[in-house]
């Protein structure tokens, strides 16, 4: 019997990669976000039989539900939940940082990733399925400029953690996957639409690919059932970490 994935964040970067990773290997797809176009046109090149487009916005509980209420039968199980939507808004310190993009990363990342969670968990549970949240090196390294953003991720491997506890015995498998530099939206979503620094960025990283997450994603959830993976953090070849710092007076 053909498994579901609900996989939020789909119409770019990971989230649409997954998609497609998964309805290649046979799954039907939910597949969440506000660019109702782009979920169209996923619809469109993938088949209606394989791929579901739920439009709304993340943060909006109320939205979330009516779309969760009106899954089409084929739709209703779902085996898979990957939490992908999310966003980093702002590199600047915390001191001159945009205190509306802090919230906007607070509401997404973490409000609306456990409000979904919470409504998904019996289905889950009922079909002994497992989660996948997409948290972030970030969440590990703290690095100037990243201040809430990689708060939001340190919550989202903590709560993966919390999860695994208290579905402890119910067969549901829970992984938080925290990966460092790939190129998709994000960057260009994180300075406010400045393409130019985004291609700045990348320009000559060899950064991971949207594809290679989807892989590991896929890697992930396609393990036999008696086997969990608790964290999984991943980096290009090109990214490693940086020393301390020392301001001296
Ligand atoms: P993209 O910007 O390419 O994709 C982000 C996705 O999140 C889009 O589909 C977007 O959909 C969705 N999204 C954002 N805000 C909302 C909202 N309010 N309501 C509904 N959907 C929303 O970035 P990535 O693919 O890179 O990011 C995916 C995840 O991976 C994020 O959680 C990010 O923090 C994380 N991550 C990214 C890394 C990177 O280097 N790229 C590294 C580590 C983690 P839409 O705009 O249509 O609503
Ligand atoms: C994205 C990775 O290093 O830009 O989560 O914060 S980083």
């Amino acid at each position: 019997m053909s498994k579901t994935a609900l996989i939020t964040g789909a119409t770019s970067g990971f989230g649409a990669a997954t998609a497609r990773r998964f309805v290649a290997a046979g799954w039907r797809v939910i597949a969440t976000g506000r660019r109702a176009d782009r979920l169209q046109a996923l619809v469109d090149e993938l088949g209606a039989d394989q791929v579901h487009a739920a439009v709304f916005d993340i943060r909006d509980a109320q939205a979330m539900n009516a779309a969760m209420d009106a899954l089409p039968e084929a739709f209703r199980g779902i085996d898979l939940l990957v939490n992908n939507a999310g966003l980093a808004q702002g590199t600047k310190p915390a001191q001159d940082a945009r205190l509306d993009d802090w919230q906007r990363m607070i509401d997404t990342n973490v409000t609306a990733l456990v409000t979904l969670t919470r409504r998904v968990l019996p289905l889950l549970i009922e079909r002994r399925g497992a989660i996948v949240n997409i948290s972030s090196t970030a969440a590990n390294y703290p690095y100037a400029g990243g201040n809430v953003y990689g708060g939001t991720k340190a919550f989202v491997s903590q709560f993966s953690l919390g999860l695994r506890s208290d579905l402890h015995g119910t067969g549901v498998r829970v992984t938080t996957l925290e990966p460092g530099m790939a190129e998709t939206e994000f960057t260009l979503v994180r300075t406010h639409g400045d393409q130019a620094a985004s291609d700045a960025l990348y320009q000559g990283a060899q950064p991971m690919t949207a594809q290679d997450i989807a892989d590991t994603i896929h890697w992930i959830a396609t393990l036999p059932p008696h086997l969990n993976i608790n964290r999984l953090e991943m980096m290009p070849v090109s990214q490693s970490f940086a020393g301390f710092q020392v301001a001296r007076g």
